[in-house]
């Protein structure tokens, strides 16, 4: 069972949208689950604070470090162990993406710190001894967003491991293509029809299609990407038959 613990102030935003979306299929399947706690239970403010001014002046406010470290060791208390990774949504952390993803779909319990306001203290950070992750380079108003963006997207591989179609499917973009276009019923709309070979009933000349799809769309969509899976697939990329060249006169 993966245990996925969010700290946050919004915890309705976290339980909400995870009772929604796709990812509920993985809970309600047993192989997930996703907790979500309110910083502010922890505080010990008499008005339930939970944040305050920055020392050296400035705008905004900043999260307190004491509601953050109890809401963790309360945590920690609950599961019996730190958890395997301690995730910190921020913009100076490393991009996550599709390996990230499949890295995390391995691990047993991650804990995901959501941020608001100017930012958190940062003892906070050091004593919980966080791992600053991405979703992308642009600021949001809090890490909830991310911390879902990353529970849905590992929770599509949680499940997949059970559901061989889209085992596949999860095979296809860690090879580094984008998808191919694809079509559903009517065989024609308005004057566009469907590619015939997705109507021939040839699997294998199907399967090419799609690839040689997948090629062109990643060269001139995203050329980054392209590059890598040529450098990654030499093989693929070798002419069939190697040219015979004149020696060279000198
Ligand atoms: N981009 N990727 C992001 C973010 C905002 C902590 C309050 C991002 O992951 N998180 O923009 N987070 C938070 C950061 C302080 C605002």
């Amino acid at each position: 069972m993966k245990n996925y613990y969010v700290m946050t102030l919004f915890p309705e935003m976290i339980e909400n949208v995870v009772r929604e979306s796709i990812s509920g299929r993985a809970i309600k399947a047993g192989l997930m689950n996703v907790e979500a706690f309110n910083i502010r239970d922890y505080t010990k403010d008499a008005h339930n604070h939970v944040d305050d001014y920055p020392y050296g002046g400035g705008a905004g406010m900043l999260m307190q470090v004491q509601p953050i470290v109890d809401c963790y060791q309360h945590i920690v208390d609950q599961i019996g162990h730190r958890p395997a990774r301690v995730l910190f949504m921020s913009p100076q952390g490393r991009t996550f993406d599709q390996r990230m993803a499949e890295e995390l779909a391995a691990e047993e319990d991650i804990l995901f710190l959501c941020g608001h306001y100017e930012g958190i203290d940062e003892r906070a950070l050091e004593i919980l001894d966080v791992e600053h992750v991405s979703i992308g380079d642009y600021i949001l108003t809090g890490g909830e967003l991310p911390a879902l963006s990353m529970i849905d997207s590992i929770s599509r591989l949680v499940h997949g491991v059970l559901n061989k179609d889209a085992s596949h499917e999860i095979e296809s973009f860690s090879d580094g293509l984008l998808e191919y276009p694809q079509y559903t019923r009517p065989e024609v709309y308005e004057d566009r029809r469907v590619p015939a070979i997705l109507l021939s009933g040839d699997h294998k000349k199907v399967d090419e299609w799609r690839h040689q799809m997948s090629l062109e769309r990643t060269k001139e969509r995203r050329p980054d990407l392209y590059e890598a899976y040529v450098a990654s697939h030499a093989k693929e990329f070798a002419p069939k038959k190697p040219k015979r060249r004149r020696k060279r006169t000198e």
